[in-house]
């Protein structure tokens, strides 16, 4: 009786007193984040609501012009110390390779991994990083047709409900012809384009697994972007003039296969490859990578959207920001609209004032950094383009956002 019973491991003894709160939100609260990438079913009752939530949010999306691609995990289900239990919609699995759900039995799992630990030991041995378990995750037999049409029936239920696409997680860690043969028995509708694809590869220098092994199935995510983006913004190693031509010849790959970030949910807590990224975190520098990667012709950019976190495994608020919680504070929401036709930027610690060519056509612009035409008001700063569409810019080192922005759709 004067023990309090802690799990293994936690004998911290500490308990919380959570008042009042709602049994969902004590359920979510200390749920690592990363659960979402062990999967015990395609079923879609999780943490985030229900199938018909899923299904209302898809429609609604669709109907204000928004594509929803969702984050597919299909390498592996659930870790090899995840035991036995009920997924949180309900399907029962255990570790002796039974995910009742789908279902997956044992002959749906990877048989060819030759490491001692059934793990990837050696990411210098191509066979062990697709065959054997990333960080004990069981892994599928991704060349089986059961399991290919078992994904194909997962993806075709997404298209039914009106997705557009898929990010392919772990898909350094799948041979390329099981993607591409999965991907090929997914119906495609009379009405519907082609799923649009991106794959989660992250090479690194010597490693045998490379992006351009994957670039005839889908797009890649360019990890080298968001790397050097840390460079120039956070660690100011790299001037920002030299830019000029940030691209393939940064030993990038070719911007039509590449989709690119300034950080995601891994590098951004220092999981997977970590890297050194710059994040919110460092909100200066960020606002004006976030700023040159959408006006910049490269890749197609992807936008983060976070959460406060001071552990790396910290799951998300229980609120979201519709309900109550705001932007700024537990959410961070670093995402924004609009796009701009001229943007300039200055780093180089004096005032910038030059005759510039911006492309547009004369008039007066309003600069969406510093405000927004609201009402046919600009509550920023105005730029004034030339016939000849050159424009004096005049951006000061000291303001914090050292960016001048203008567009089309927002002539002063
Ligand atoms: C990804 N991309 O290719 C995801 O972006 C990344 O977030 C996933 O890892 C990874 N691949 C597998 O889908 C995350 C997280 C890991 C976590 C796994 C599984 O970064 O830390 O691993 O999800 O939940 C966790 C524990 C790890 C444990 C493992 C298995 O952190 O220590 O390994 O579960 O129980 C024994
Ligand atoms: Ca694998």
């Amino acid at each position: 009786r004067k023990t309090p019973n802690c799990y293994y491991g936690r004998e911290g003894q500490v308990l919380v007193h959570l008042f009042s709160w709602k049994w969902p939100d004590i359920a979510r609260e200390y749920r690592p984040w990363w659960e979402r990438y062990q999967p015990v079913s395609y079923k879609l009752d999780s943490a985030s609501g229900s199938r018909d939530e899923f299904i209302d949010m898809v429609n609604r999306c669709k109907a204000a012009g928004v594509q929803i691609y969702i984050d597919a995990v299909i390498n592996h289900m659930a870790g090899i110390d995840a035991g036995t239990g009920l997924g949180s919609g309900g399907s029962y699995y255990n570790t002796q390779l039974r995910f009742d759900g789908v279902p997956y039995g044992p002959d749906d799992f990877n048989t060819r991994c030759t490491t001692g630990s059934g793990n990837i030991e050696n990411y210098a041995d191509e066979g062990q990083v697709r065959n054997c378990r990333l960080v004990g995750l069981l892994d599928l037999e991704g060349g089986k047709n059961s399991v290919r049409s078992k994904i194909a029936d997962y993806f075709d239920d997404m298209l039914q409900i009106g997705i557009d696409g898929y990010r392919i997680d772990a898909a350094k860690h799948m041979w390329p012809e099981d993607i591409n043969a999965t991907l090929s028995m997914t119906g495609v509708t009379e009405d519907k384009v082609e799923a649009f694809v991106y794959q989660e590869v992250i090479e690194n220098g010597n490693e045998p697994v490379k992006t351009s092994q994957y670039t005839h199935i889908g797009r890649l995510v360019e990890f080298q972007y968001g790397y050097k983006m840390g460079d120039i913004f956070k660690w100011q190693h790299i001037k920002l003039s030299s830019l000029h031509n940030f691209g393939s010849d940064w030993s990038m790959m070719p911007s039509g296969d590449a989709l690119v970030s300034i950080d995601n949910h891994d590098n951004q807590r220092g999981h997977g490859a970590g890297g050194n990224v710059i994040t919110h975190k460092q909100p200066e520098g960020y606002k004006l990578a976030v700023i040159f990667m959408l006006s910049w012709p490269y890749g197609i950019p992807r936008v983060m959207s976070s959460y406060d976190f001071d552990q790396d495994w910290t799951g998300p608020p229980a609120q979201s920001p519709a309900d109550g919680e705001s932007c700024g504070s537990s959410w961070i929401c670093e995402h924004s609209r609009g796009s701009a036709s001229f943007i300039a930027f200055n780093r180089e610690g004096g005032e910038l004032n030059m005759n510039l060519p911006t492309g547009l056509p004369g008039g007066t612009y309003c600069d969406v950094i510093s405000g927004d035409l609201l009402n046919g008001v600009c509550t920023g700063k105005t730029v004034t383009v030339f016939s000849d569409s050159t424009a004096n810019i005049r951006i000061g080192s000291d303001s914090s956002t050292p960016v001048v922005a203008i567009h089309i759709g927002a002539k002063a």
